[in-house]
């Protein structure tokens, strides 16, 4: 090991802490250039722990002094460990102080206490609040803090931190200072401290149960009218989380602050929510409705943290899934169960799994493949991922789905009865869950279902149908199996629960019964598989049904089903399940799209999509009684990175070309249909981000963006005028925005012009000049002109690397966003991925291990691309004095 890199930590040895901290008491002297911290703890030794030092957490730390009971004392480091070696013995608590300094406006890598626009902020989690103050930085180890802040009045009237204000006033020299105690024990990742210059939308709200509390969104002064969204979210996320899982606001204050510097999305610091811009501001002008539904969903995670996280944490950070898996449930749940609807719920999920399945999926298949709850990390942050998130929500939504929603409700009262103040872990979630409910599936098969923390991978679950004219039976043959992933070369076989129906020649579902059942079920039925191989019997089946399987999408797997185009379109025309007759929709553009891609020919590309799959989209588009949200759904061709999920050698060059021949053929060829939908969607009068409106938004926006490109085709100018006209007058955000779209994915020559009036109306807003950036980035390529224009947005005034999302903007949205125009032929755009992950190395790790994760699939590429990906990331490997963040995601690359 290299001085400076940092050993694999592993989950099999978790000790408990040899100390514990009861109470903290911070005060802080903020200065940007130099802020001092007294950090005054009670601590005991651990009883349960053989005696040893005291080794402290710090990193990048100035230690000025160290007091045991108000008297000096000896300590030493260890590397930037402070040990402390001679404390009273036995089990009588006593106090230390320890004096350090930190350099707020140093602070790069955006972890422990930085600026932004000039005010302070934190970010603790997993391991910032080490560069605030040497601690037992851990989440087992929990306390009540009291917090002093001191600072100039003029320039920071605003302190905050977790819990009530206690004491404020005046200090000399124009400071003030403000005292803030928070009752609840806490890990020291869930602290937090703001001041700044800020302004509060507040709302007072009585709950169910009469209590009374303060609600503030602090923002920029100028920031303040794009408050009332996050405001409502968060007053809803209340009454849900107490009407559905009776989970209470347990503070007389609950605060969210934006900052537009921020390396994730949000934190749920204690009562004071820290959260990325982007998830807070919206106006109609400024804010699309996918910005609407993000900042309600994100306000809803962090605040359902308030519980899942935060009265109940993690033992360590291997459980993170815990909390994380869980809340995002809760949050998915959340937004389905105020979208209304049951077509809005099913958009909801279908958009769920979209994501899931281009992010989550390839994650599993590449070399950062872990498991839900892994068993090693080098650097925590890289282990945010789309596995610990998303799948872990699926996880979550397995329980659900195999106890029903009334047991899952008991599994959660009792897990926080038992839990409730504690740190613990996912057996002890699982443990609650059956527990709750004796003698169901779940409590018989849990050791076998706790595989889904274990094994790493995607389940691949593959079907077969027989039908028996003679017997009037219909047979499935399911087998699962899983592929290898890092150092787990087997698997056993999951606990998978299936929901299926069976759908009639007349469009209806089957009645069910299986041969060892008395009666027949209508509709669907979940079977829940746990061998290698189940063969299900259903008997009185009068005709060949068309199976469809995995409804709803009820386990995180791929389903391998042989059908038919013939069965597919059955399932698009009526499948009662709306996730299925999406799913079909989604399966019949696969299949074309792996044949043409296979077939190599240039053939395959003049008209990829046949009559009968073209007529069944016209069907869906035209139909009477569908949502505008679930129709645009239907008609968005699966995305490049899911198609080449699927595929062994992937050419991204090759998917892009049938992937846009796909998209040119539907254009043109529905283009009556377009423009019929555009007619009917387009207006949608004065703005409410409602499912309703925002679907007709959404068909309308894809309808435009067909339109001109058909218009493409034959140099028809009308569409691409109102498309033009739409980027000038449009009355807001969403319309504008898929009106620019439709212009520059076109390539349509008016999208210059287009570019320049979205710039010129937006100069001045930060998150929408981010759309203008990323547009740009993501464009389709053609001949090879997207990397010379990233080049050419990295020299724009308003671009700057130090700002996560701006880099995001332009860098993700290319690297990650962009396969066609990313992987070139001639490797430059390997070689500016190289440059840009180490030049934002230097200076903000985490922004960096992300962009890094943009080569994870390198090793599937084919040539030219393949040894071309490789060298790019040894260089990247090979540089001296990388970080551990982006040293584990390229080590892991090259494994
Ligand atoms: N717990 C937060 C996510 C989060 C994780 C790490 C961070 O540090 C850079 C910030 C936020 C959540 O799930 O929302
Ligand atoms: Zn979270």
């Amino acid at each position: 090991m290299r001085a400076g890199q940092s050993a694999v930590t592993r989950r099999l040895d978790y000790a408990p802490p040899a100390f514990w901290i009861d109470s903290v008491e911070l005060t802080f002297d903020l200065d940007p250039a130099k802020t001092r911290v007294l950090n005054r703890m009670r601590l005991r030794r651990n009883p349960d722990v053989p005696a040893q030092p005291l080794r402290l957490d710090g990193d990048e730390l100035n230690l000025s002094r160290v007091m045991l009971a108000g008297q000096g004392c000896s300590f030493r480091m260890d590397g930037e460990t402070l040990v402390l070696e001679n404390l009273p013995e036995g089990n009588a608590p006593f106090e230390l102080e320890i004096f350090t300094t930190c350099y707020p406006e140093k602070n790069s890598k955006l972890m422990g206490l930085f600026m932004s626009g000039g005010d302070f902020f934190t970010q603790c989690e997993a391991e910032g609040f080490r560069r605030i103050t040497y601690f037992l930085d851990r989440p087992d180890v929990m306390a009540t803090y009291t917090v002093t802040l001191r600072a100039d009045k003029a320039r920071y009237p605003v302190l905050l931190s977790n819990g009530n204000l206690t004491d404020e006033g005046e200090l000399p020299d124009g400071r003030h200072f403000a005292t803030w105690h928070d009752p609840h024990n806490k890990p020291s990742y869930l602290f937090a401290l703001v001041a700044g210059k800020l302004v509060a939308r507040e709302q007072r709200i009585a709950t169910r149960s009469g209590s009374e509390h303060l609600l503030q969104v602090y923002v920029r002064p100028g920031d303040l009218d794009k408050t009332e969204h996050a405001m409502n979210s968060l007053i809803h996320s209340v009454l849900w989380d107490e009407a559905r899982f009776g989970l209470p606001l347990d503070l007389e204050r609950f605060m969210i602050v934006a900052t537009s510097d921020f390396n994730a999305g949000a934190m749920e610091n204690k009562g004071l929510n820290i959260f990325n811009t982007k998830y807070v501001l919206a106006k109609p002008s400024t804010a699309t409705d996918g910005d609407y539904d993000a900042v309600e969903s994100v306000i809803g995670h962090e605040y359902f943290h308030n519980w899942t996280g935060n009265r109940v944490t993690c033992r360590d950070w291997f459980q993170l899934s815990l909390k994380e898996g869980l809340t995002v449930f809760r949050d998915q749940e959340f937004s389905m169960d105020l979208a209304g609807t049951p077509s809005a719920r099913a958009v909801k999920r279908i958009e769920n799994v979209i994501d899931l399945r281009s992010a989550q999926f390839p994650e599993d298949a590449g070399p950062m493949a872990h498991p839900v709850r892994p068993d090693e990390y080098l650097e925590i942050s890289n282990f945010y991922t789309t596995t610990i998130y998303e799948k872990g929500a699926e996880v979550v939504r397995m329980y659900q789905t195999l106890i029903g929603r009334e047991g899952f409700r008991k599994g959660i009262d009792l897990y926080f009865q038992r839990h409730d103040g504690q740190a613990v872990t996912c057996d002890d979630f699982a443990q609650a869950m059956a527990d709750a409910n004796e003698g169901s599936d779940l409590a018989r098969l849990l050791p076998q279902f706790k595989r889904w923390y274990s094994q790493a991978g995607t389940p691949v679950v593959k079907a077969q149908g027989r039908y028996d004219a003679a017997a009037r039976t219909y047979t499935l043959t399911v087998s699962q199996s899983c592929p290898a992933t890092p150092g787990q070369p087997r698997k056993e076989p999951f606990v998978i629960p299936v929901q299926m129906g069976l759908v009639g020649a007349d469009g209806r579902d089957v009645p069910l019964q299986l041969d060892h059942w008395q009666q027949a079920v209508q509709g669907s039925h979940t079977v829940v598989l746990t061998e290698g191989e189940t063969t299900l019997t259903f008997i009185h089946v009068d005709a060949e049904p068309v199976p469809s399987l995995l409804r709803g999408f009820s386990a995180p797997v791929e389903l391998d089903i042989d059908l038919a185009p013939a069965q597919l379109m059955h399932l698009l025309a009526h499948d009662s399940d709306p996730f299925n007759r999406w799913e079909a929709g989604q399966q019949l553009a696969l299949q074309t799209a792996i044949e043409k891609i296979e077939s190599g020919a240039d053939t395959a590309l003049a008209q990829p999509l046949n009559d009968a799959h073209l007529q069944a989209l016209r069907a869906v588009l035209r139909h009477p009684q569908l949502d505008a949200a679930f129709k645009a759904l239907v008609l968005t061709l699966p995305d490049e990175d899911y198609i080449a999920d699927q595929l062994d050698t992937v050419d991204p060059q090759r998917i892009h070309a049938v992937c846009e021949a796909m998209a040119r053929q539907l254009a043109t060829e529905l283009r009556a249909d377009w423009a019929w939908a555009y007619e009917q969607c387009h207006d949608t009068g004065a703005y409410t981000p409602d499912p309703v409106s925002s679907g007709k938004r959404s068909l309308a926006g894809l309808a435009l963006h067909m339109l001109c490109l058909a218009a493409q085709q034959d140099g028809d100018a009308v569409w691409p005028g109102k498309a033009y006209q739409r980027v000038k007058d449009a009355g807001n955000m969403t319309d504008r925005l898929n009106a620019l779209h439709a212009l520059v994915y076109s390539g349509h020559e008016l999208a210059g012009r287009a570019l320049e009036r979205f710039y010129t109306l937006f100069k001045d807003e930060p998150l929408a000049l981010d759309k203008w950036f990323a547009l740009q980035s993501h464009a389709p390529d053609r001949g090879g002109h997207i990397l010379p224009a990233v080049r050419q947005l990295m020299k724009h005034p308003d671009f700057s690397l130090r700002n996560p999302n701006r880099a995001r903007s332009v860098l993700s949205a290319f690297c990650h966003g962009n396969p066609a125009g990313f992987h070139r032929r001639d490797a430059a755009g390997y070689v500016f991925w190289a440059d840009q992950v180490l030049a934002l190395d230097a200076f903000n790790p985490q922004v960096a291990a992300r962009l890094a994760r943009a080569m994870d699939a390198w090793a599937r590429l084919a040539e030219p691309y393949r040894a071309a990906a490789r060298a790019a990331i040894e260089r990247v490997a090979a540089h001296a004095g990388l970080s551990n963040d982006v040293r584990e995601v390229v080590t892991r690359a090259l494994t």
